[in-house]
């Protein structure tokens, strides 16, 4: 008989003696059965509860040889215990998917075959979304926690993946029902430096996730109430959520590029400005017009900003893709020259013009920020990436 993939579902626990048995039992006798292509396993992570829960599993695994535990002296919060989990379900169960589940009925268990659908599908990453159609929020919570959850998830996804495509398509970050593939994901998420060891860590996976190319999705999740026992979310919780994915997108390579490309776009503008008075200045003896005067100092001074940023972008922001000397390096410097001519001094010309004509002249400065901001550096960015300095594959 051809064996199946093993798909671990992982329940960290702490104090959830009055619902664990019912969700084993549950799991193992309504969920399972009607799964027939996936070994389905469960592993409690448990940090020794003082109300017994692992003791509830131990006496059940007496019943279903398909569910482990895993132990531990140390509350280590729900992070560390999935960092746990999930290294459990590599090394000794040799997992090929896990889920992520709670173990108060908050999470369906039905929806654990839907999770695993959407895997055969081929997808890497499944979330159970509140916010898609189908799912739903608790029916008795109150307008704070409502609040906090869709205001939160809201600012979270902002912080982590705006204005990309994620940003749209992942509704529920906070979600902490999931299905990750183990080969070329779980096994090579990093789970040594976690910002969080608590709830933040679902921001981290989920970072690291669509960071590792996962294809990924969303399924209607209806969350309930729970079942027993008390939520262990904390009034820190909501800050800790909120630095955890601040430090995510600081550490970004894409922000760290992102930084550099604006440090030296900066740089660029004063060399500009300075350069236009010196240059002014110097030609102040040989040309007598003002307007002819500042009109060559200023493409003299612009162009020496032009050099100088893409010298640095060269050097610095692009050095994985850069450029060495020779007939390419001139060609993309022409067409550098060229883009930065287009972005940075026909059309924010043009916006400043047409600006101007219809506010007033008092506006000049307001159109100048604006047309910087809004269009030259999402331009500039976009060129540099896209044609420029285009990632070597
Ligand atoms: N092992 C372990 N489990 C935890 C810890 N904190 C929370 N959990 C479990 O993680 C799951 C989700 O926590 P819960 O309080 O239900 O969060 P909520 O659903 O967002 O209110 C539950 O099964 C908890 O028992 C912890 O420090 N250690
Ligand atoms: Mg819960």
């Amino acid at each position: 008989m051809k064996k199946l993939p093993i798909a671990v579902i992982i329940i960290p626990t702490y104090n959830e003696a009055d619902s664990i048995g019912k969700m084993i039992d549950h799991l193992f006798t309504v969920t399972f059965p009607i799964i027939k292509n996936w070994d389905c396993k469960v592993l409690v992570v448990d940090d020794t509860s003082p109300d017994g829960t692992y003791k509830v599993v131990q006496a059940k695994q007496k019943q279903f040889k398909n569910l482990f535990l895993s132990l531990s002296a140390k509350k280590t919060g729900i992070g560390g215990a999935y960092v746990r989990g999930f290294r459990y379900s590599m090394t000794e169960l040799r997992a090929d998917v896990v889920i992520e589940m709670d173990g108060d009925f908050q999470h369906p268990p039905r929806l654990v075959t839907k999770l695993l659908k959407a895997i055969d599908d081929g997808y890497d990453y499944v979330i159970g979304s509140r916010k898609i159609k189908g799912g739903t929020n608790p029916k008795g919570w109150g307008f704070k926690r409502l609040f906090f959850s869709e205001i939160g998830g809201l600012v979270a996804r902002m912080i982590m993946f705006f204005p990309t495509r994620k940003f749209f398509k992942i509704t529920d970050p906070t979600s902490g029902l999931r299905a990750s593939r183990v080969k070329g994901f779980v096994d090579t998420m990093d789970m040594d430096h976690l910002y969080s060891k608590s709830f933040g860590y679902k921001m981290e996976f989920l970072f690291q996730m669509i960071g590792l190319g996962a294809r990924y999705t969303e399924i209607p999740l209806q969350f309930n109430v729970r079942n027993a026992g008390e939520s262990k979310i904390e009034p820190q919780t909501a800050k800790e959520i909120f630095k955890t994915v601040f430090l995510l997108r600081l550490n970004d390579p894409v922000t760290k590029k992102f930084i550099k490309f604006g440090t030296i776009g900066f740089c660029g503008f004063i060399i500009n400005k300075i350069g236009l008075d010196v240059f002014a200045t110097i030609l102040g003896r040989f040309i007598d017009s003002v307007g002819v005067r500042n009109t060559f100092a200023n493409a003299m001074a612009a162009e020496l900003s032009i050099i100088n940023n893409f010298t640095l972008n060269n050097r610095w922001t692009f050095k994985k893709e850069r450029l060495p000397w020779g007939k390419k390096l001139i060609r993309k410097f022409t067409q550098f020259n060229l883009s930065s001519v287009f972005s940075g001094i026909i059309m924010p010309s043009l916006v400043i013009g047409a600006g101007t004509h219809f506010f007033g002249d008092d506006y000049r400065t307001f159109f100048l920020i604006g047309a910087v901001i809004f269009i030259t550096v999402p331009l500039n960015w976009f060129i540099y990436n896209v044609f420029i300095w285009k990632k070597i594959q």
